[in-house]
């Protein structure tokens, strides 16, 4: 699988913590800054490449150029210029550039309530946790698919530090909320700003729940939801929320934005599943970017695996 702990895509031995590469490497200012995003240390073959006046197109090469179903990765520009972000806009292909430069920093991710813990954590809160690449596939409610190496740590080892309380049920994700910012607010005003989104706590826990703080090596962009967005491959895209501010554990399922623009057309659970047709279109099939004919939707996007067991004796057509 694509599980690979930051400390296993090196070897051991040249695996440092974040501030000992640093030392060793030498690099200051901006490229730290920017290596410290990543929060990994390059492969032998990456440290070759690092050049300490680098800007922020410092690399840290994708483990693999395929996920692991042998589906190759998409190009950082199909990834980083077909997007879905409607704060900003509707149009996929100008996210990239209505985005353009959106302060992501200084920012906060608030973490509260029903929690023995609540914290509030910084950019560099978030960059302590060890930081892992995971290729996913990305399969958006629309019948289109990516594959995308991302980087990030567990949501799990973000919720096990704030400790949920045995009442808590639910998670609740909010992106910021930034109608002068983001000039989708305005033009479309009839969605229930901010979006919102939310997983079971089991969900949440499961492995392949990551908060994500980069891809391909970098930094997040804008338009990818920077500083840190969701990323739960097994569900349409629309429950991977952006530009997260707050995150709350609650007793009571959340209505998600898209739960309450149209309840028909998208559930909670939202977990891939080519047996249940979208209101308006088929999801048996998807159109990977990059790819001319369609390939077959998979259950749980393919993880049937890792996560098939938290649905036990849900009927999953009903529960969309
Ligand atoms: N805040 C926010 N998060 C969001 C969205 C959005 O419009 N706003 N779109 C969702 C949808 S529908 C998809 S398919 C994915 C797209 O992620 P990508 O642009 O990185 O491919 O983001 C999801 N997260
Ligand atoms: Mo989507």
């Amino acid at each position: 699988m694509n599980k690979i702990k930051s400390s296993e895509i090196t070897p051991e031995h040249i695996y440092l913590s974040r501030r000992d590469f640093l030392k060793s490497m030498g690099i200051v200012s901006a490229s730290a800054a920017i290596l410290a995003a990543c929060g990994i240390a390059p492969t032998e073959s990456a440290q070759a490449s690092v050049a300490p006046a680098s800007d922020t197109q410092l690399t840290v090469p994708p483990s693999a150029d395929t996920d692991e179903l042998g589906g190759a990765l998409n190009s950082f520009e199909d990834i980083t210029h077909y997007n879905n972000y409607y704060e900003f806009t509707t149009d996929k292909e100008r996210v990239a550039d209505l985005a353009e430069g959106y302060p992501t920093s200084p920012w906060e991710v608030r973490v509260g309530g029903l929690v023995n813990q609540a914290k509030t954590y910084s950019i560099d809160d978030l960059r302590k946790f060890e930081i892992e690449e995971r290729i996913y596939r990305l399969r958006c409610v629309e019948a289109w698919s990516m594959v995308i190496p991302w980087m990030g740590f567990p949501l799990s080892k973000l919720l096990a530090e704030v400790q949920p309380k045995a009442e808590a049920k639910y998670v609740r994700f909010e992106t910021i909320y930034d109608p002068e910012g983001m000039p989708g607010f305005k033009k479309n005003p009839w969605y229930q700003w901010p979006y919102v989104e939310g997983l079971r706590v089991d969900e949440a826990m499961n492995d392949l729940a990551i908060l994500s703080t980069g891809l391909y090596g970098k930094d997040l962009l804008p338009q990818s939801g920077a500083p840190v967005r969701l990323v739960v491959p097994w569900k349409y895209g629309f429950k991977s929320i952006k530009s997260i501010v707050k995150i709350d554990l609650v007793a009571e399922m959340p209505t998600s934005l898209w739960m309450a623009a149209a309840t028909n057309e998208y559930g909670f659970y939202a977990n891939v599943n080519p047996a249940v047709d979208h209101p308006r279109w088929s999801q048996g099939s998807e159109r990977r970017i990059g790819e001319f004919s369609r390939r077959e939707t998979l259950m749980f996007n393919g993880y049937e695996a890792e996560v098939a067991h938290l649905y036990t004796g849900m009927d999953l057509t009903a529960n969309f």
